[in-house]
């Protein structure tokens, strides 16, 4: 392993296959996630958390922002990646070291050496938001997988196949859980349940999640 903020040898951690393309590291980020937290604190006062409204004129009942050269955005023209925050015109904030470090170092464990994001979405559920199932599809080059991380309260992830009709799988994500997708996985449909209300001493009623990306 690279560095003992992420060790994965020291018996906490654990692996699990679920499918071809997709490793489930455990609690991989759990030694990291107070400065994740912090770190997500630092960015929101920069570019604020914002329910964004999709093609069809819906807000998203996940809060979003971005870090890294590049950030996701949605609004009635459509999705797509820019350089800029459209509420405030400026360029996204940097990525953190630490999320740089936790992303390339969780790749490297799946297989993906050399995996250097430039987008970070921070999704923040509350109470009641959920995802619907969705591709990824807005990024160039589909080789490099996604690495997402879960910060605070749990929540059942949903993951089916490439086609919207594959009967989806449900698997529940903690605190500190990293997922790699890869592969054929990479363009799985997948998408979230509603988070049930709760309290995590660390980011009290959220579940944040990281996606890192590469997507210019
Ligand atoms: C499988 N986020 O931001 S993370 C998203 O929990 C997104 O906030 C969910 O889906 C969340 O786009 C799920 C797990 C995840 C993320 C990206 C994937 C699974 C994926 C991309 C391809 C396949
Ligand atoms: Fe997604």
């Amino acid at each position: 392993m690279t560095n003992d903020l992420f060790d994965f040898s020291d018996g906490e951690p654990w692996r699990e296959s679920i499918g071809e393309g997709i490793v489930v590291l455990r609690r991989f980020a759990l030694k990291a996630a107070p400065e994740l937290i912090q770190e997500i604190g630092a960015l929101a006062l920069q570019a604020p958390f914002r329910n964004m409204i999709t093609p069809g004129g819906h807000a998203m009942s996940a809060a979003m922002t971005c870090a890294g050269r590049l950030g996701w955005v949605t609004d009635r023209a459509g999705y797509r990646y820019q350089s800029t925050d459209p509420d405030s015109g400026r360029p996204w904030p940097a990525m953190p070291e630490s999320f740089l470090a936790l992303a390339s170092a969780a790749a490297e464990e799946a297989g993906f050496a050399g995996f250097v994001p430039d987008a970070c979405l921070i999704n923040r559920y509350q109470r009641g938001a959920r995802m619907g199932l969705h591709q990824d599809k807005d990024e160039q080059d589909f080789s490099w997988p996604i690495v997402s991380v879960s910060l605070g309260l749990p929540i059942t992830f949903q993951f089916g196949g490439p086609k919207r009709s594959d009967t989806p799988v449900k698997i529940p994500l903690e605190h500190g859980d990293v997922v790699v997708w890869g592969g054929a996985a990479r363009r799985f449909y997948h998408g979230v349940l509603t988070l049930r209300a709760g309290h995590h001493p660390l980011t009290g009623p959220c579940r944040y999640n990281l996606t890192f990306r590469r997507a210019g």
